[in-house]
């Protein structure tokens, strides 16, 4: 089953809406397989942003997302990447549409409450990142042939 690996952002949790992303998820009908609060070290956030290196707001970057507690996620499902990618919406949140959790709940890209791998390598990676193997659980969830 494909994985992914989501993150609400630090000014996402100061906002109280790790709740209302959560709840998105689940509802959409993708399943949880690990979950949890930390703060970001350094060498974390500059490994997880690595691609970003050479861009002007780099530094930046790893300052908002070292500032404060994400909350890190594994979710699975068919199609969970590009559907989780969807469901957050653009980017820059000016321009992602109504209905998505940028378009809803941010403003600005350095502000945009939520991270999302952006294919199957990087889910690979950023999973591998952020989770030990024995933190994430393999369930069965009654009522998953309906979905
Ligand atoms: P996404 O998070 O949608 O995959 P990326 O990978 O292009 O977008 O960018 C990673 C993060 O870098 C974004 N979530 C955003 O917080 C930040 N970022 C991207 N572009 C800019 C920019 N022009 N100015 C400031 N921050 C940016």
């Amino acid at each position: 089953m494909e994985q992914t690996f989501l993150m609400v952002k630090p000014d996402g949790v100061q906002r109280n809406l790790i709740g209302e992303i959560v709840s998105r998820f689940e509802k959409k009908g993708f399943q949880l397989a690990g979950a949890k609060l930390m703060t970001i070290s350094r060498e974390l956030a500059e490994n997880h942003y690595a691609e970003h290196k050479e861009r002007p707001f780099f530094g930046d970057l790893v300052n908002f997302i070292t500032s404060g507690p994400v909350f890190a996620m594994v979710w699975q499902g068919e199609n969970v990447i590009a559907t989780a990618r969807n469901m957050m919406g653009k980017t820059n949140p000016g321009e992602a549409a109504p209905g998505t959790i940028r378009g809803d709940f941010a403003v600005q890209v350095s502000n945009n409450v939520i991270h999302g791998s952006d294919s199957p390598e990087s889910a690979e990676r950023e999973i591998g990142l952020f989770f030990h193997a024995e933190e994430l659980v393999q369930y069965e969830k009654a009522g998953s042939s309906w979905i």
